[in-house]
């Protein structure tokens, strides 16, 4: 089915591959500037790109090879002086290009002789290069060129440059493990989007994902837990050890192999070691380090903990600094994110904390915190880095170089650049991926509140703040828990399109903001991202409002409305959640007199999203079509 939809679109494509105007060109996020000219560029194996430098070549290379997986084409690179400009050229050129265009600014011409992208650093070549592939058919991206496709751009004149430095996505792979390979498949659609952060939330209580060489147990211990979790069926998560417990971790090698990976994509990974509290899988593996001494499970299901590190003990400040310099070993990221939220109150009632309070005369038991965070900062500071924490670290004692990330809405991120902190903008209530996409047909989920397509695209970052507090908000980022998400292919759903809303928000003007019109890119988005066989959320959903009704020739009996192309439908009558093996709906059915709810659950053949959709009955009969 799914090919069938890339074929239609890719025919659909091929005849109109010359748009009149900008508004039919489907780039995500919107361009600032964009002319378009006459005719067409077509590629093929005669293009020639010439690059001028260590940093074109590199972009002409990542163009290269994107062409020839996806077309089959073998493009040639040449050194811009040895090669023969004009026809059939592709430029890329840090040399010439207008100084206004900042670090990741970039100018693309295309017209029927050739191409120049012009940017100052490599950044600005690279997202000139994918906008110039989000300007070929969705295919591009694929692994398989479909025959007679044709290889064709529009003649247009782009200027582009991010309004945001800090375009994030934060993806949890505590409480799920993605593996390594999974990870570049994630990183690879960021870069499409020119999403820049990934902030990747590496422990936490229900597991240690980083190998750290001094500390071996918290790989060995840490990383394992006895189920999936969360009372989920052990069959949706995908990563058991050879002794069947749930997990995984990267090694250092997997780490370094991320790091230089997301180099070429021009991400930076911010690493996240969480500190003092949601430590639990820490402290499984060394409880001496904790305020209470443990023992400590490795907990498999949501919420807060009393896992936390004692501030008191000497040993914990020696751990964490050998923890954090064997992350900073790894990550070249100038920014360190430790965490920092959702520590209890009554963490700090153990002898040594309480002593900590009266010999360093802390305030009251908040203060404790800010106490280790400011020592782990001036830590990170030594070393050439700022720390990042979410914005329970806000305190007038805490250290003015530390960055805050807002998550608790926007005004801890507001009051923290009016004290003059650095903030990246992340509130709940617009960038929470695990909020569900719809209020029926959606997977199970944690947070029980709707995070639609259109409230994310609507954030905006800065709005309500002075001219001063907005300079210090350096962007926006999406974050994706992963509670209920327990494998790759469900993280992709959670994921796209509303990353590529986030991309947007932080990328492009604040005005104009054309929801219809990101609906209409997003559809072409969408054959994008089956090109690359990546799940997501189709908006088409976004209208499905209505998925059991009484079937037309015998109101007594329940039909189901075969909502979601291509997926199976299992349904309940007891109320209890739908799964593979509850009855398959075949057709129209006759539901027992003292049955009050059916649930609807659609599965996607080609992953485990499931779907589920309720719907109330009377003495066995469905009463509302209209209201669902
Ligand atoms: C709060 S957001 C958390 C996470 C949970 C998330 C669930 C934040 C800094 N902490 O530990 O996974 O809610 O939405």
């Amino acid at each position: 089915m799914r090919m069938l939809v890339i074929m239609l679109t890719l025919a659909a494509w091929v005849y109109c591959t010359s748009p009149a105007h900008a508004e039919d060109l489907s780039i995500i996020p919107r361009p600032e500037h964009v002319q378009i000219g006459g005719g067409s560029f077509r590629f093929s194996n005669a293009v020639i790109l010439q690059a001028d430098g260590p940093e074109a070549t590199d972009a002409a290379q990542f163009l290269a090879q994107t062409l020839q997986s996806g077309t089959g084409m073998n493009l040639a690179i040449k050194s811009s002086s040895d090669a023969a400009s004009g026809v059939g050229a592709v430029l890329l050129t840090t040399a010439s290009a207008n100084h206004s265009l900042g670090d990741e600014g970039y100018e693309l011409e295309i017209t029927p002789k050739g191409v120049a992208i012009r940017a100052t650093h490599g950044a600005g070549l690279f997202y000139g290069v994918q906008t110039l592939l989000q300007l070929m058919p969705p295919a591009v991206y694929g692994h398989s060129a479909p025959s007679g496709a044709e290889w064709v751009v529009p003649a247009v004149t782009i200027r582009d440059q991010p309004r945001f430095r800090w375009r994030g996505v934060m993806l949890d792979v505590s409480r799920h493990f993605v593996p390594k390979d999974a990870i570049f498949r994630y990183l690879d659609l960021l870069a499409m989007h020119k999403l820049n952060v990934f902030h990747w939330h590496l422990t936490d209580d229900q597991g240690w994902r980083i190998e750290i060489k001094k500390y071996p147990r918290l790989t060995e211990v840490g990383a394992w837990r006895n189920s999936a979790g969360f009372k989920l069926d052990n069959k949706y998560s995908t990563t058991y050890g050879p002794d069947g417990r749930y997990g995984g971790f990267y090694s250092q090698d997997d780490v370094r192999e991320v790091v230089r990976y997301a180099g070429r994509l021009h991400i930076t990974i911010v690493p996240e070691i969480e500190m003092p509290g949601h430590a639990t899988a820490a402290l499984a593996a060394y409880p001496e380090l904790s305020t209470s001494g443990g023992p400590f499970p490795i907990e498999p299901v949501a919420g807060i903990f009393h896992g936390v590190y004692c501030a008191g003990n000497e040993q914990t400040f020696t751990f964490l600094q050998d923890v954090l310099t064997e992350v900073m070993d790894l990550f070249p990221s100038p920014y360190i994110h430790i965490g920092g939220d959702e520590v209890p109150e009554d963490s700090w009632n153990d002898p040594k904390d309480q002593k900590l309070i009266v010999d360093q005369k802390l305030a009251g038991p908040k203060v404790v915190e800010t106490y280790l965070v400011n020592r782990i900062s001036r830590f990170i500071h030594s070393h050439g880095r700022k720390l990042v924490g979410w914005d329970e670290i806000l305190n007038p004692d805490l250290a003015p170089d530390a960055t805050v990330m807002s998550w608790r809405g926007t005004k801890n991120g507001a009051e923290a650049a009016r004290a003059g902190h650095d903030v990246v903008m992340s509130p709940s209530h617009f960038c929470y991926l695990d909020g569900e996409q719809a209020t029926v047909t959606e997977p199970l989920h944690l947070r029980g509140w709707t995070m639609p397509l259109e409230r994310v695209y609507g954030f905006d970052p800065v709005k309500e703040l002075s001219p001063e507090q907005a300079s210090h908000i350096l962007g926006v980022q999406a974050n994706l828990w992963t509670e209920y998400v327990p494998n790759f292919e469900s993280v992709q759903y959670m994921t796209w399109p509303r990353a590529a809303a986030i991309a947007e928000v932080g990328w492009s003007a604040a005005s104009p903001r054309d929801f219809n019109d990101f609906k209409r890119r997003i559809k072409v988005d969408e054959s994008r991202l089956d090109a690359c066989q990546t799940d997501y959320r189709p908006i088409e959903e976004d209208e499905l409002q209505r998925v059991v009704t009484a079937s037309k020739d015998n109101a007594s009996k329940i039909q189901i409305e075969p909502a979601i192309p291509g997926a199976e439908i299992h349904y309940t009558l007891d109320g209890s959640f739908p799964t593979r093996e509850s009855p398959l709906y075949s057709g129209p059915f006759e539901a027992p007199k003292d049955c009050k709810d059916i649930k609807v659950g659609y599965f996607r053949i080609d992953s485990v999203a499931v779907i589920v959709a309720d719907a109330p009955l009377e003495n066995g009969r469905f009463v509302q079509p209209d209201k669902h």
